[in-house]
């Protein structure tokens, strides 16, 4: 078993980092200008060679990879090597168009696994820990990609992946197990099960848990480690930079470290991909710097959120980004506010209503947008009457219009009457899409 906690690089000075950045920034270019055609079109049409990168301050020289790139690409156009290095591929879970198609060398795997066992370690999990991972296994990287930093720390690896969400409350109790891997809405839904079933937090081990793979808020932080009675680390990442383990948090809970050493992160204005200063808020874009396979510059990710380079109170030196704020392709733009739906979330967990399972259905009538929001009420007030009912709606109603300047109506629906999900929740039906 290695060590998992590595100062040298986790608590290096900037400059340092800086350096490290540098050198393996140009490396990398040089291996996408020789290995990938995309990538040596892209830089010759603005005249830019490889010499021309000699530090990380050249970094913003570089154009920017998208999503479409990759499509334009499908499903192996921009791999760095050939397809026999090639020992893993992933997928994403694109909703719409062609899915996007990533892989990964032996040494690639090696890394993976590396940053996730340091997030590991970074809340102090290892080898006494039982690890169970309800993401999914597959081509999703949620379940490979925990499961393989788990091994890496030494922990008693459960692979349960989703569903069933019965015999997964079983086996928290049987097996023991101390931490588990899930997308938040997931373990909301394990905590109601458990509930159902009459199992409490004193009746499992649990101490720790890996969320993320959808935003969440601080709200559904608190509420999932109220009823799971653990700890609820935020861990971040997409599969075109990696999987999870992009960045993660350690046991202050004070933002995500970035592996920096491994993905160089900027934060740009979404409009006109302008790097943005430190602190400000903007579209968060990567560089993988010692992927093999499939090394992405400048991969513009679409979600929103802000770095921040001061070093943290666990001693670590590396760049923390806050929790995004959502997808700039989630945003939702109504009558010309701009509205996320985590938003709207903070704001129904602030008035109380426990479980975040809401709905908001956007639709455009007579050229007018509509903002619909069905929220599930709590089993405690569903036996309120109309009236009571009616008051509820109204103040959810008026919070919305005075925190977030948004007129809505909202409607409150039995208890369990909208869908639950294992992986990713879907919270907006925007009709006006179906439309155009
Ligand atoms: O969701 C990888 C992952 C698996 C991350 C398990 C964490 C845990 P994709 O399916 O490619 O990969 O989706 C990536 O999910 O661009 C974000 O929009 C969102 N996302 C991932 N982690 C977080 C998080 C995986 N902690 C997309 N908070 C990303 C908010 C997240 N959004």
């Amino acid at each position: 078993m290695g060590n998992y906690w590595n100062p040298e690089i986790e608590c290096m000075s900037r400059e340092d980092m800086r350096a490290l950045q540098s050198e393996r920034l140009i490396d990398v270019v040089t291996r996408v200008y020789e290995n990938v055609p995309h990538y040596r079109a892209k830089m010759d049409a603005i005249g830019l060679k490889p010499s021309d990168i000699r530090s990380i301050d050249d970094l913003c020289k570089l154009p920017f990879t998208t999503k479409q790139d990759l499509r334009d690409t499908y499903p192996y156009g921009m791999f760095a090597v050939p397809m026999d290095e090639v020992n893993r591929i992933h997928a994403s879970s694109g909703t719409t168009g062609k899915q996007t198609v990533v892989g990964y060398t032996a040494n690639d795997l090696e890394v993976w696994d590396d940053v996730v066992a340091r997030a590991i370690t970074s809340v102090g999990g290892g080898k006494k820990d039982f690890f169970h991972v309800s993401y999914g296994y597959g081509l999703f990287t949620g379940g490979l990609g925990l499961h393989g930093g788990a091994t890496k720390v030494g922990a008693s690896v459960i692979p349960v992946s989703t569903g069933n969400t019965k015999r997964q409350v079983q086996i928290l109790k049987d097996f023991g197990s101390t931490i588990i891997s899930c997308t938040p809405s997931y373990a909301l839904y394990i905590a109601e099960t458990m509930e159902e079933m009459g199992v409490t937090p004193d009746d499992i081990h649990l101490k720790a848990g890996f969320f993320g793979a959808e935003p969440w808020t601080e709200e559904m932080r608190r509420e999932i480690e109220r009823r799971l009675g653990l700890k609820a680390y935020d861990i971040y990442g997409l599969s075109e930079i990696m999987g999870p383990g992009v960045a993660c948090e350690c046991s202050e809970q004070a933002g995500m470290h970035v592996a920096e050493d491994h993905f160089i992160p900027e934060i740009i204005d979404p409009d006109t991909g302008e790097v943005l200063p430190d602190g400000a808020e903007g579209e968060l874009v990567f560089t993988c710097v010692t992927k093999e396979a499939l090394p992405l510059i400048r991969y513009r990710t679409r979600d929103i959120a802000k770095l921040n380079v001061e070093p943290c109170k666990c001693g670590r030196t590396t760049v923390r980004m806050c929790k995004p704020r959502g997808r700039s392709d989630d945003m939702l733009i109504i009558r010309g506010v701009n509205v996320f739906p985590s938003q709207v979330e903070s704001v129904l967990l602030e008035l109380g209503f426990a479980a975040p399972h809401y709905q908001l259905i956007v639709d455009r009538v007579d050229n007018h947008d509509t903002l619909e929001i069905l929220v599930e009420m709590d089993a405690s007030f569903f036996s309120d009457t109309v009236a009571g009912i009616e008051k509820k709606e109204r103040q959810i109603r008026n919070m919305l219009d005075s925190t977030l300047q948004i007129a809505a109506s909202v409607k409150l629906v039995e208890p369990k009457s909208l869908g639950r999900t294992e992986g990713k929740s879907v919270h907006v039906i925007d009709k006006r899409k179906l439309i155009d």
